[in-house]
């Protein structure tokens, strides 16, 4: 049995302060409704689960129509689901992980229409060096060159109009504009991107965040709004907000952080984090949430239950979300799928009153 979901948001959206519209707000309702959930979960101990390019494909499947390997184990898709626009920037069809964007467009209004949130992630190609995300060869250069002035802003400005001209093409059949989360320029405090730490100086990262959030809304995606996700790095709320864009950008904070070899270092981490986290998020009036996180293959048959609840839990998060069931890198999956050491353990997660799936956010 699960919490009365429905009345616990009536209830904050009654509430004067948490209504959803801000006389400032230049956002679409729809995105003013999502942020006045995202805030309300917390006060009822209750957060979202969710999983990257659910409904996509999972391990030995790709493209079936109304599939999940979450749905497949526990009866009902994540409350919330992240995509990545990674290729978008150059106009394809297919997403980095070869996912037609036909399709994620198609799954957004989908996954709106049933109650459910979405998120995006952008694994932008180095625009200088023409290799991907991951290609720091251009060094402290890349970040430079996209800033105004720069050899690649023009260049630039023009992938992101293609993520924005994206965005605004995900609507209902009535028309209604998708709301969903952007969380650009993620896992920054580390340097394995070429928007990362040691490749910029705090004042390129937030001219770069700057720009993108300007040229965003000047291309109208009124219907978003915006996380901030560094990695695990962060030993402090000045740390954590060493290269934070600003109050009157980012809707929500966050935290990519996975569990490798290490149980304990991963409860550590996580509980440092989320302990930061808090005040930031009292401090600056932000919902927070565990924007990554996942045990790669799920090896731990009870992680669900004896790990990452536990170590949520106490906190107030809004959603907790794990990365994605790649059915093209064997062993690289975070959600169970039927037969899985974990899969037990996921419905007994599932089960748990605090946790909140699609069918709970009706
Ligand atoms: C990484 C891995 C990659 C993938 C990338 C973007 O964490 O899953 O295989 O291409 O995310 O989704």
């Amino acid at each position: 049995m699960k919490l009365p979901f429905v009345l616990c948001v009536a209830a904050a959206l009654a509430c004067p302060s948490c209504a959803p519209t801000a006389p400032d707000s230049t956002r679409t309702p729809e995105a003013e409704a999502m942020l006045a959930t995202l805030k309300a979960l917390p006060a009822k101990g209750a957060f979202m689960f969710g999983h990257h390019d659910d409904p996509v494909y999972g391990i030995g499947w790709d493209g079936d129509a109304d599939r999940s390997d979450v749905k497949s184990v526990c009866g009902d898709y994540p409350a919330i689901m992240s995509f990545d626009l990674g290729d978008i920037e150059h106009g394809g069809a297919y997403s980095l992980d070869s996912v037609p964007f036909d399709r994620i467009r198609r799954e957004c209004v989908a996954q709106y229409e049933r109650g459910g949130m979405v998120s995006f992630s952008w694994h932008t190609d180095n625009p200088l060096t023409g290799g991907d995300a991951w290609d720091v060869s251009g060094g402290k250069e890349v970040v430079k060159s996209v800033l105004p002035g720069g050899v690649n802003h023009d260049t630039f400005i023009g992938w992101i109009d293609r993520v924005a001209d994206f965005l605004n093409s995900i609507k209902t059949d009535s028309g209604v504009k998708v709301p969903a989360l952007f969380r650009p320029w993620h896992e920054h405090t580390g340097s394995w991107f070429w928007w990362g730490q040691e490749h910029c100086t705090d004042s390129e990262y937030l001219a770069l965040w700057q720009m993108t959030y300007q040229r965003m809304q000047e291309k109208g995606t009124d219907q978003l709004l915006w996380a901030y996700s560094p990695g695990i790095e962060p030993q402090d709320t000045t740390s954590y907000l060493a290269r934070y864009p600003g109050d009157s950008i980012v809707d929500l904070i966050g935290v990519d952080c996975y569990q490798y070899d290490s149980r304990t270092d991963y409860l550590a981490h996580l509980d440092r984090l989320l302990h930061i986290m808090q005040q930031v998020s009292t401090a600056h009036g932000k919902p927070m949430a565990v924007t990554e996180t996942g045990l790669e293959g799920v090896t731990d048959p009870t992680w669900w239950t004896a790990t990452l609840l536990p170590a949520v839990e106490p906190y107030p998060v809004s959603y907790v979300l794990v990365w994605r069931n790649a059915r093209e890198k064997p062993g690289h999956f975070y959600a169970p799928y039927p037969g899985q050491a974990s899969a037990e353990d996921f419905v007994r997660f599932y089960q748990d009153p605090c946790t909140l799936f699609a069918g709970d956010m009706k």
